[in-house]
């Protein structure tokens, strides 16, 4: 009988510690992930991902890439075209990428096409990933409209940061 109740504990504490990303998003390491199915301007998918409590989405590392890679992959054939933004943008200084989120500018981990050489290019201002260029960063027109990624942090135990 005690056995049975400490069972029941441990299969709801581990249910409990499951459920610690919203509806609809994916979690990874200490963070929860969603493409989201609208086409919006870069713009307009800031303002979606703080609607939902999240931002649009960092890739800090090799590790993280390779997960989203991996995840946008899977679900790709629910998007048309597979293109998505992420958080990065260079509009307030062309060639300088910061991270929406945290005004960080993006040096130490980057993936960007032709080379990781950094893009300049005074029309293309905001990140794209997309499964045409292998999910390798893109600069492009902010204003172009593709579906985009939400990021915000995992929560466990109603507001404790795991990871
Ligand atoms: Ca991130
Ligand atoms: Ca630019
Ligand atoms: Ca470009």
């Amino acid at each position: 009988m005690a056995l049975l109740a400490v069972v029941a504990l441990l299969v709801s504490v581990l249910t409990f510690c499951e459920a610690d990303c919203p509806d609809g998003f994916s979690k990874h390491g200490g963070s929860c992930y969603k493409a989201v199915r609208i086409k919006a301007t870069w713009a307009e998918s800031d303002v979606y991902c703080h609607s939902a409590g999240a931002d649009l989405a960092t890739i800090e590392t090799a590790e993280e890439q390779h997960y989203l890679e991996g995840h946008l992959s899977a679900i790709a054939g629910a998007f048309d075209p597979a293109r998505f933004w992420f958080g990065g943008n260079d509009f307030a200084e062309e060639g300088t990428w910061v991270w929406a989120k945290s005004k960080i500018q993006i040096v130490e981990y980057t993936n960007w096409r032709y080379n990781a050489v950094t893009p300049i290019d005074k029309d293309e201002n905001c990140l794209e990933l997309s499964q045409g260029y292998d999910w390798q960063w893109n600069d492009n027109d902010c204003d172009d409209r593709y579906f985009f990624v939400c990021e915000k942090d995992a929560y466990i135990d109603g507001g404790e940061i795991i990871g």
